[in-house]
C-alpha cells in the first residue's frame, strides 16, 4: 500500500478585465486574456491523499460527502495529474472554503488552484507557477489566476495545446494599497453558471464578436494602468470591461442577465460616489453582487455608502492576497 498526501491553500480572485467565452472547450482555453486581483482571506484549503487501496476517488466538500457532478469534475481533474505522474491510485479529497458560498465571490477559482497544488505535490510532482496555472485552468479558467497573488494577467495564448495560456503576477497591488469592496445582494445561488452563460453568449449573442474585439485593448490599458499605479485609469477600464461583458451576455438569445435591481442601484451609487469625488469603480461577475474597486484610504467610507443602498445585504472590504501555497506534505 502507498499513501501520499498534501494540503494546499489558495485565495479567490476577482477579474478587473473579464474572461468570458472559450476558444477551446476541451482544454478550457479562454477566448480572451484577463486581469485579476487575488483577494486575501477568501480561500479554499484542500487536502489530497492518493491511496492505492481506494476503489474510487472520493470528495468531501465543506464537511459533506459530495457525489454527482462535483465529484466527476474533481475526478476528471485528478486524471490529468495521474497521467502526468504515471500514477494509478485513487484519491480522497477534502476541501473547504473559509468563506460562505453566498459571500458573493466565486469559489471555483480558489478551489481548482488549491487542488492543482495539493494534487501535484501529493503525486510527487513539482511544477513551476506557470505549469500549475496551466493545470488549474483545466479545472476552471479563473483558477489559473489564483495560483498567483496581487494583480495577475492570464494570457489568452495562441497555441492549440494551451501551453502558452497561463497566468503571471504583474505586481504592485500590495504596495499600492488597492481595495475591493463587495456588496452582497442575494443569498441565493446564481441562475446561470458561468460556463453555461459564456458558451450561450458565444453561440448566440450578436455582440460577442465586439466583446472579443474590445478585450485585448482593454487588457493593454489595464496593464499600463497597473504599471503606472494609476487607479483612475484602472478603474475606468475595470468598469467598461464588466459592462461590455454583461452587454454581450444580455444580447444573447435568450438573454443571460445576472443583474438584480440592487445591482443597478449599486452601480448608480458608485456613480454618485464618484461624482462626489470618491475613487470608486463598479464591477460585477456572473452573479448579482456589486464589487467596487477603490484604495485603502476610501474603502471604509465606500463600504458604508454601499451598505446603505437598498437591497445590499452586507459589505466586505477585501485586500490584495497571496498566491496558492503548500501547507503540508507527506510521502
Ligand atoms: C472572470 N468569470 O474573469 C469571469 C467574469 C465570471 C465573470 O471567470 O468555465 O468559473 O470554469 O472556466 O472560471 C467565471 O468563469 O469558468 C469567470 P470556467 P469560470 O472572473
Amino acid at each position: 500500500m502507498s499513501v501520499t498526501r498534501a494540503i494546499a491553500e489558495a485565495n479567490t480572485n476577482i477579474a478587473l478585465v473579464k474572461y468570458w467565452g472559450k476558444r477551446d472547450k476541451q482544454l478550457n482555453l479562454p477566448a480572451v486574456g484577463s486581469l485579476s486581483l487575488t483577494l486575501e482571506g477568501l480561500s479554499t484549503r484542500t487536502e489530497v491523499r492518493f491511496d492505492s487501496t481506494l476503489a474510487a476517488d472520493a470528495l468531501t466538500l465543506n464537511g459533506d460527502t459530495a457525489m454527482g457532478e462535483p465529484l466527476r469534475r474533481i475526478s476528471k481533474f485528478l486524471d490529468l495529474v495521474r497521467m502526468r505522474a504515471a500514477l494509478s491510485a485513487r484519491a480522497q479529497v477534502v476541501s473547504a472554503n473559509n468563506f460562505p458560498t453566498a459571500a458573493g465571490l466565486a469559489s471555483s477559482a480558489s478551489a481548482f488552484a488549491a487542488l492543482a497544488l495539493a494534487a501535484t505535490r501529493a503525486a510527487g510532482l513539482e511544477l513551476t507557477g506557470a505549469e500549475l496555472s496551466v493545470l488549474a485552468r483545466r479545472g476552471s479558467g479563473s483558477a489559473a489566476r489564483s495560483i498567483f497573488g496581487g494583480f495577475v494577467h492570464l494570457h489568452r495564448g495562441v497555441r492549440d495545446d494551451g501551453d502558452d495560456c497561463y497566468a503571471e503576477e504583474v505586481g504592485g497591488a500590495t504596495e499600492w494599497g488597492v481595495r475591493l469592496v463587495v456588496g452582497v445582494t442575494s443569498e441565493g445561488q446564481k441562475e446561470t453558471l458561468s460556463t453555461d452563460g459564456m458558451q450561450h453568449t458565444a453561440e448566440t449573442s450578436p455582440y460577442y464578436a465586439q466583446w472579443i474585439a474590445t478585450s485585448e485593448p482593454d487588457l493593454a490599458a489595464a496593464r499600463k494602468a497597473v504599471a503606472a499605479r494609476d487607479l483612475e485609469a484602472l478603474g475606468v477600464v475595470t468598469e467598461r470591461s464588466c459592462l461590455t461583458m454583461h452587454a454581450s451576455a444580455m444580447a444573447a438569445r435568450p438573454a443571460v442577465v445576472y443583474f438584480l435591481g440592487a445591482t443597478i442601484d449599486g452601480y448608480r451609487a458608485v456613480q454618485t460616489m464618484r461624482k462626489g469625488g470618491l475613487p470608486a469603480w463598479f464591477t460585477c461577475d456572473a452573479g448579482p453582487h456589486v464589487k467596487v474597486l477603490t484604495d485603502a484610504e476610501h474603502a471604509e467610507e465606500i463600504s458604508q455608502k454601499l451598505a446603505a443602498v437598498p437591497g445590499v445585504l452586507r459589505t466586505r472590504v477585501c485586500v490584495p492576497g497571496k498566491g496558492a501555497r503548500l501547507v503540508e506534505e507527506q510521502s
